[in-house]
């Protein structure tokens, strides 16, 4: 091995000059100035300070707010596990250190659109799945006559029925679904039809999506046998094994082919990815999605329009360690660039968050 040269050493200790916020790539870098000079937490000590989706400031103020970053602490209707109730809590700690620029994309959510956290959604009678839910869709209608794109962490999958007829303005949007299970049983469960076994076919009953513009991936286990109404409502479903074979890049053509160009909704329920990688959600089912297959699906959904995502049923009772809340708030980040690049691309204004 050649000696070091002097020209060598002066250059290596010429470029460790400088300082930490600092970037090559000169967008980065005027954001990180931008960031300094507003006391953004972004790049406080992460284990103090305000708890907010990764660090977005807390806004009440929907004026202020073109994607809204929103907690759902809502469990009634969970039929197995308990706890989903703390899954925007363990997600607002984790998102702590996820962000703020996408590292392959370089997208800086918050140089795009004015990010907030605008808190938890608080319910009256939070054991009463009727209010919940009629709750929940009164706060979704609000974002829609504001044209504001929300963001959700829950919270049971129950959910997102509310959160899609609240959204809903006439036409049904599209609707691409990760999930263990399809979420679309007839009849009622527990005594309920307003339950996280039959959210979608709920929601396409509505008229807030589209069957014809629905494709659900991942369904596998012991409840296989009551999805039947996707198929028949015509409706993509794509079981776990058929994705085994298919592969990521088989499962983005799917995607492409059901959704179009038009506008979609995603969610991602946890138990959709494998429980070795994400044991802290409701319902967990075995040979399921690797952590690297569905960040790979997400970012294939880049250019789509897409008006609205959530991540539900993290559960973190079973998720001591924090693994299944880190990943995610590290899943949740990718889904908050796509849905920042999609607000600025239909809407073709941009507006920056500022912290103060
Ligand atoms: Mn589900």
């Amino acid at each position: 091995m050649a000696a070091f040269s002097e020209e060598k050493r002066a250059r290596l200790r010429a470029l460790a000059e400088g300082e930490f916020l600092q970037s090559s790539d000169p967008a980065i870098d005027a954001f990180l100035q931008r960031m300094e000079a507003e006391n953004a937490p972004v790049f406080s000590d992460v284990y103090a300070g305000d708890m907010t989706f990764f660090n977005a400031p807390r806004k009440n103020d929907l004026d202020q707010v073109d994607l809204a970053l929103v907690g759902i602490p809502f469990e009634a209707s969970a039929p197995v596990r308990a706890g989903t109730r703390l899954g925007p809590r363990s997600f607002r700690e984790w998102s702590k250190v996820r962000g703020p620029v996408h590292d392959v994309w370089k997208t800086i959510p918050f140089e795009l659109l004015s990010v907030a956290d605008i808190g938890d959604i608080s319910f009256e009678s939070p054991h009463d799945v009727a209010s919940c839910v009629q709750t929940i869709q009164e706060t979704f209608s609000g974002f829609r006559r504001k044209g504001i794109t929300p963001f959700s962490v829950g919270g049971v999958h129950t959910m997102s029925h509310p959160i899609l007829t609240g959204l809903a303005s006439g036409e049904g949007v599209g609707l691409v679904q990760i999930d263990a299970h399809a979420d679309t049983a007839r009849g009622s469960f527990q005594g309920d039809r307003l339950n996280d076994c039959r959210v979608f076919l709920n929601a396409m009953l509505d008229e807030a999506i589209d069957p014809e513009r629905t494709i659900q991936i991942g369904m596998r286990g012991s409840l296989s046998p009551y999805w039947d109404f996707s198929k028949e409502a015509g409706a993509r479903i794509i079981p776990m094994h058929e994705c085994y074979d298919l592969g990521v890049s088989g499962l983005l053509d799917e995607i492409r082919s059901v959704i179009g160009d038009g506008p979609f909704y995603f969610s991602l329920d946890t138990d959709g990815i494998d429980a070795t990688y994400l044991p802290g959600t409701q319902l967990p089912e075995p040979f399921g999605f690797t952590t690297r297959e569905v960040v790979q699906i997400i970012r294939g959904m880049r250019g789509m329009d897409i008006v609205g995502a959530d991540i539900v049923e993290l559960c973190p009772p079973y998720d001591p360690n924090g693994i299944s809340a880190n990943i995610a708030a590290a899943l949740g980040f990718e889904m908050v660039c796509l849905l920042a690049e999609a607000h600025v691309a239909r809407n073709g204004q941009t507006r920056k968050t500022h912290w103060r």
